[in-house]
């Protein structure tokens, strides 16, 4: 299965593709995790990226894409993927379409993960301190929903125009966001 997860920062996306990837035996994607490794590698990539990272802003269209195409290349995506974090503008998302048509992969699902941006808040303000992540301070989160709200919801619509957008409710615990998402994906997962 091909599925993509949509939703602003803090909204559950990195959280419930791990899971996801346990149940659907397919791997996770991230761009912010292939994004935040080329960063620890100290990769010239990773270096253009961390300031625009920290800054909570978006890394260049033309980035991403190579780093997808790249990844895309590699068999293990053969039955499918869950892509977290792309696309997060509207270029994003048709080069994205483009991609999958090329290589004969159409997107099976997109799902969006529903929560005010009260709670998204919280949580990230959560994760700073567990995990101080470099983008997870205040300016940048404002930073983050404001791109979201302007760049990355138009995405939303991209998906339902095209009739693959699922929108489920983020807010509750870890498992039931989780289940809620089993829900809405297994009429496609029982006839494989
Ligand atoms: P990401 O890594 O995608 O970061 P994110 O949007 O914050 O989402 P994440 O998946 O980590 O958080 P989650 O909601 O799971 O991007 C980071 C940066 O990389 C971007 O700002 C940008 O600079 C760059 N980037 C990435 N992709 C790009 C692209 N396509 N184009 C350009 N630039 C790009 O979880 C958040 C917190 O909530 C966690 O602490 C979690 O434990 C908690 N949580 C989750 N679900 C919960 C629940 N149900 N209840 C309570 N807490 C919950």
């Amino acid at each position: 299965m091909r599925l993509v997860l949509l939703g602003a920062p803090g909204s559950g996306k990195g959280t419930q593709a791990a899971r996801l990837k346990e149940h659907l035996q397919v791997p996770h994607i991230s761009t912010g995790d292939l994004l935040r490794a080329e960063v620890a590698a100290g990769t010239p990539l990773g270096k253009e990226a961390k300031d625009i990272m920290a800054r909570g802003e978006l890394v260049s269209d033309a980035i991403l894409l190579g780093m997808l195409e790249d990844r895309f290349s590699r068999p293990d995506t053969a039955n499918g993927f869950i892509l977290d974090g792309y696309p997060r503008n509207l270029a994003q998302a048709d080069a994205l379409d483009k991609l999958l048509q090329r290589i004969g992969q159409p997107m099976d699902f997109a799902l969006q993960l529903d929560v005010d941006n009260e709670l998204l808040i919280e949580r990230i303000a959560g994760r700073a301190k567990a995990e101080g992540r470099d983008d997870d301070n205040p300016e940048s989160v404002r930073k983050r929903l404001k791109i979201y709200d302007e760049l990355t919801a138009p995405v939303i619509e991209f998906y339902r125009q095209h009739g693959q957008l699922t929108v489920v409710d983020g807010v509750g615990s870890m498992d039931e966001v989780f289940n809620r998402i089993v829900e809405a994906i297994a009429p496609a997962t029982e006839v494989g």
